[in-house]
């Protein structure tokens, strides 16, 4: 930290009028995505410019006979048909995923899933690539398919990785956390204990712009550049490097506008791949653009996660150790987007906000005929599934003990003097003051007088039941710290580059890449706190790996802990040097010279009204710099976070079930968070109402499913139901502020926070409705259909 400053204090600097922290500055990018200005992959176009269709398996599971592209190639406007034969010329038949395993860019031998890509179409225009693929004639062998994680874990079911040396069966990886004995030892003893079984469905992010490249190689450069959908545009051209062997400076990758990316846009895709093989080869760009089943399909789809869920306990509620066992379907290949040395991501946290003493969690992942995933979709790399657990697990507990499940909450937080706080797993809790949060949720959501109606509509037995769900979250966000967080190696730091121009004006890179998140207001607003200088003087520009410093993107709610953490500290070093300059201008001994950050202004000790921005000292900088000193104001600051932040928050859940039909209506939708110092709380605000929604879209409408055959059934919008403004209801938003400790303004990150923390709060409200006829679990999503078998079987149905 700076040494002549503590940084924010929690919402105390708000408005100083700058546009700094705490401020609600309207989104900087909103200009142009409002007047169709912007500028998304679909929208690169390039003089001779190729388009590509890739040719999918209808098959879930079969050998590939014979590829014959000659009646594609006989079309007019087809250039090129490419299989796996053409790209192992190049080495690029296969390519890594995030976790070291291998797939197939283009299907070489075996088709492993549905809709997998098994050659490639490049033509002068879209139409034409696409009737070239139609016309592309593959033989296939079909071989049974196998879909479900505990099917294909069976002696008897077909080996779908025999492409792996001496694979004989579909076990991927085992993983566990915590004391084995010690848990055991503590169910064993304990006088109460709870068990519940509980699937968190195949979920895919579904981001409204679908996946895509441009691939333009420029054999007068000798460069290749790639226009992608990518929320790790510097990470994916190290990939691109190694894989292609095309030295990294003649590769560059540009992230324009992404639309959308909810860990979607991580991973690397085969039409990424193929896009930009087929413009190195023909010396022409190539467009690759996905449709929107083919994005559901194919890309990397979220969770799938069957989760055993255990908890020992006294008989007044009071936790004594929390077990759990959990099936992974990981799809055909192990791609799962998460930092290297978490095989089942920060899963490590299932013991939620909760002082526990012992705790072990194990988990089998499988190989399955289906896409590759397992990536984070809005989750802090399997939070969502832990926090899911963990807040179910406190409302079967309450309910077996029949005790208001705030109270159990309550008796079982970790208290806030008790943090820094290491969980049984070992891991770091920064801060946290999670009773008052509850409390507040509590209080905007009227909840005693809903307990009160509650128990009056039960016995006058009316038509419509009211069930209050809770969930007190605890997130964990911000990867790094490099030695513990990496992509293929390379260690998960950010970065932030800060240039003040001669007018006084700054440009401001950053290693992230905004899919929405509005990056480009808030992390000008961090330089205006920092700097003293107006927000609308600074741009921030990313998504370019020619122009920006290195980062590891935008993914686990990492943006703010850690490239705001290196703007932070960026604009710290511009101060520094600001100073001096300022000394010299304000004709003043350096020592003699102070930073006010409420007024933005260096001051001369003792004589206030001989002050200076940095913004009047920045031509000084460039015109007339004191002896000695370097010319310029500019610094770059890379950023390796001493650990994650812990966001946290309460929800508070009030839905009304018609008995008649299982119908689920949202009558409160309360919601607090904490964030630490909060720098933009408009922005975050959006963020909770976005990421609330998707949670509702877990909770009550969205899962991938297949038929017996490998057959994705809901792999489009009629089959994959997202919610819309017709499902929302009024969301009413609370906060609390518990800064981060260790990180330079506070702040911590709270994009996922919302999709994380509410849909256990949804289902519990649904199983609170009919708990009083010994309803314990309903599986998500819970359309009425499914509502309505759970009031049939515990014969609450009218
Ligand atoms: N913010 C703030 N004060 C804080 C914390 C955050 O003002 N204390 C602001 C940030 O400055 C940023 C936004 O809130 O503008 C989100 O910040 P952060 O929590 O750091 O998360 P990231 O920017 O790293 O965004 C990633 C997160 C993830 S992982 C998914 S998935 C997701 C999400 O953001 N995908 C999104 N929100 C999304 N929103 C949109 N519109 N589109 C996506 O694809
Ligand atoms: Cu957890 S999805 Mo986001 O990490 O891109």
């Amino acid at each position: 930290q700076h040494p002549e400053d503590d940084g924010p204090q929690p919402e105390k600097h708000c408005g100083h009028g700058r546009g700094g922290m705490g401020e609600s500055v309207s989104r900087k990018e909103d200009q142009r995505f409002i007047t169709g200005r912007g500028n998304y992959v679909d929208d690169v176009k390039r003089p001779g410019m190729l388009h590509c269709e890739l040719v999918r398996s209808p098959h879930a599971h079969a050998r590939i006979e014979d590829i014959d592209g000659s009646r594609a190639m006989a079309l007019e406007s087809v250039v090129a048909v490419l299989t796996a034969d053409d790209l192992l010329e190049y080495g690029l038949a296969t390519m890594p995923t995030l976790m070291d395993d291998t797939q197939d860019v283009l299907v070489n031998d075996k088709v492993k899933f549905q809709s997998q890509e098994v050659a490639a179409v490049i033509a002068e225009d879209r139409y034409a690539a696409k009737d070239g693929a139609e016309k592309v004639e593959v033989e296939y062998d079909v071989l049974d398919p196998v879909v479900d994680a505990a099917a294909a874990l069976e002696d008897d079911a077909p080996v779908i990785r025999d492409d792996i040396e001496g694979k004989e069966d579909n076990h991927c990886l085992d993983w566990e956390t915590g004391d084995e004995e010690a848990t055991a030892d503590a169910f064993a003893n304990a006088p109460v204990t709870v068990e519940e079984e509980m699937l968190y469905q195949r979920l895919h992010p579904a981001p409204i712009e679908t996946c895509g490249a441009v691939g333009d190689y420029d054999p007068g450069k000798d460069k290749l550049t790639v226009h992608m959908t990518s929320q790790a545009p510097h990470i994916h051209r190290t990939l691109f490097a190694q894989v292609s062997g095309i030295p990294e400076h003649k590769i560059r990758i540009v992230s324009p506008d992404v639309g959308g990316g909810f860990g979607n846009k991580v991973p690397i895709y085969p039409g990424y791949v193929v896009a930009a093989a087929a413009s190195y080869v023909l010396e022409q760009p190539v467009k690759w653009v996905e449709e929107r089943s083919e994005n559901i399909q194919s890309t990397g789809f979220a969770r799938d996660y069957d989760m055993k869920g255990e908890i020992a306990a006294t008989e007044d509620g009071e936790i004594l150790a929390v077990r759990t066992d959990v099936l992974a379907d990981h799809g055909a290949y192990n791609a799962v987007a998460q930092p290297s040395k978490f095989p089942a991501g920060f899963f490590n946290i299932f013991t939620g906000s909760y002082d526990i003493d012992t705790a072990y969690g194990s988990l089998t992942a499988a190989y399955t005929n289906s896409a590759p995933g397992g990536v984070a979709y809005r989750c802090s790399f399997r939070v969502t599934e832990a926090v899911y657990l963990i807040e179910r697990m406190v409302k079967v507990l309450a309910d077996e003990l029949e005790m208001d499940p705030a109270e159990v909450r309550r008796k079982n937080f970790i208290q806030p003097e008790q943090f820094p706080y290491e969980s049984p797993t070992g891991w770091n809790y920064d801060s946290g003051d999670y009773e008052t949060a509850l409390d507040k949720a509590l209080e905007m959501a009227d909840y005693e007088a809903y307990r009160e109606e509650q128990r009056r509509r039960i016995e006058a037995d009316e038509k419509k039941l009211l069930g209050i769900g809770i969930s007190s979250f605890t997130e964990v966000v911000g990867a790094g710290p490099g030695k513990s967080c990496d992509i293929a190696g390379v260690e998960m730091f950010d970065s932030a580059d800060i240039r003040v121009h001669p007018t006084g004006k700054a440009t401001v890179r950053v290693g992230v890449q905004t899919q929405g998140q509005g990056h480009e207001t808030t992390f000008a607003q961090i330089v205006a706190e920092e700097l003293g200088m107006d927000v609308e003087d600074i741009t921030v520009e990313h998504g370019d790996t020619d122009t920006d410093p290195y980062g590891l993107g935008t993914y686990g709610s990492r943006s703010t802990p850690v490239a705001g953490a290196a703007t932070a500290v960026a604009s710290r070093k511009v101060r520094d040097k600001a100073k001096s300059i300022a000394a010299n201008e304000l004709e003043a001994a350096e020592d003699d010279v102070t930073w006010d950050r409420e007024s933005g202004e260096f001051h001369v000790v003792g004589a206030p009204e001989r002050s200076i921005t940095i913004t009047e000292i920045a031509a000084g900088a460039y015109m007339n710099k004191p002896a000695g000193e370097e010319p310029g104001l500019e610094a770059v600051n890379y950023y390796d976070p001493p650990e994650m932040t812990y966001p946290f928050g309460s929800y508070v859940v009030i839905v009304e079930i018609d008995r008649e039909t299982g119908e689920v209506d949202f009558e409160k939708f309360v919601a607090v968070d904490d964030c630490g110092n909060r720098i933009n709380p408009m922005i975050i605000e959006g963020q909770i109402h976005g990421g609330l929604a998707q949670g509702i879209g877990t909770a009550m409408l969205e899962h991938v499913t297949f038929d017996d055959n490998g057959n994705v059934t809901g792999g489009d919008f009629m089959n994959y139901l997202l919610p819309t403004a017709m499902e929302i209801p009024e969301f009413e938003t609370g906060h609390t502020v518990t800064p981060s400790p260790h990180h330079p303004i506070g702040a911590k990150g709270v994009g996922e926070s919302p999709t994380v923390g509410s849909p256990p709060a949804i289902v519990n409200a649904v199983v609170d409705a009919m708990a009083h006829a010994g309803v314990s679990h309903v599986e998500m999503p819970m359309t009425p259909d499914v509502v309505w078998e759970t009031l049939k079987e515990s014969g609450l149905a009218q």
